[in-house]
């Protein structure tokens, strides 16, 4: 099955910053290797490119640590776009940055001005926008974005981030119209009832934000069982390395924003 949940022609993501040394997380393991990570970066956006998208690969931002996030600054839909309200206060101004680059793309941009919203908590599927709750994104955000999506037609479903997880993709990825890959923790309050689950092996927590684009599944490398797992379930899998990213808490769907424009770019 395909839709507009799985299928882009477009992306657009960043080069990481040299200041990414300064970038947010939890634990600190350890400062990115900036070529290494520029090296990563670069195999996410050619394996982007393989899968048919024509990628927007942006100047980095010195001032914004954690600029290569792009997904955190914006939800693009087939309708039109959406400039999200981070919560971590060092990223807010990431999203205003992020606003004159989706002109190209978009006739309707519309702006999440109250609470704080950011994309890694949104996972959109082909019925619904599913938001979980956490550090980042608050109730208010969340009936923000359930305002300006209505006129076109979109439910939104809030839901809870597990505690001590950033984001609510951190442990999750859609895989296609109705199968999502999960973490055990997430997958067990219930909140994907009506989807096909695929969980991740017991320890390869990480392997969950993984993102579909056309017709491959773009996933962190070094999860051997959960991407078997993704293989035998008949998705084509492409792997990435992403321990640079991983050290400031960023995976797969943090690195890009994925669409189809609405105007012709
Ligand atoms: C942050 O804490 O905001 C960044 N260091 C990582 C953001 C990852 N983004 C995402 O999961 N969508």
């Amino acid at each position: 099955m395909s839709s507009f949940a799985t299928h882009f022609t477009h992306a657009i993501s960043r080069k990481p910053a040299q200041s990414i040394t300064e970038g947010l997380r939890a634990e600190d393991v350890g400062n990115p290797d900036y070529d290494l990570f520029v090296q990563h970066h670069d195999a996410y956006v050619m394996a982007l490119e393989n899968a048919g998208a024509r990628v927007t690969v942006l100047e980095a931002l010195e001032e914004f640590p954690d600029c290569v996030f792009v997904e955190d600054t914006a939800l693009c839909l087939p309708e039109g776009a959406i400039v999200m309200r981070p919560g971590a206060p060092s990223r807010l101004g990431e999203a205003a940055a992020m606003a004159p680059n989706l002109k190209t793309f978009f006739d309707d941009i519309r702006v999440i001005e109250q609470g704080h919203i950011e994309g890694g908590d949104i996972l959109v599927t082909a019925k619904e926008i599913l938001v979980g709750k956490s550090a980042r994104s608050d109730n208010a955000g969340i009936e923000a974005l359930r305002q300006v999506v209505s006129d076109w037609g979109y439910q939104v479903r809030a839901l809870q981030t597990p505690p001590e997880v950033l984001h609510f993709k951190t442990d999750c990825g859609l895989l296609d119209d109705t199968t999502i890959l999960s973490t055990h923790r997430l997958a067990a309050s219930g909140c994907f009832e009506g989807y096909k689950i695929i969980e991740t092996a017991a320890g390869e927590e990480a392997a969950a934000n993984a993102i579909r684009f056309n017709d491959v599944v773009i996933m962190p490398k070094g999860f051997d069982e959960t991407a078997n797992r993704v293989r035998q379930a008949g998705f084509d899998v492409v792997e990435i390395p992403n321990t640079e990213a991983a050290k400031v808490d960023g995976g797969m769907s943090c690195l890009s924003l994925r669409l189809n424009p609405s105007k012709s770019a």
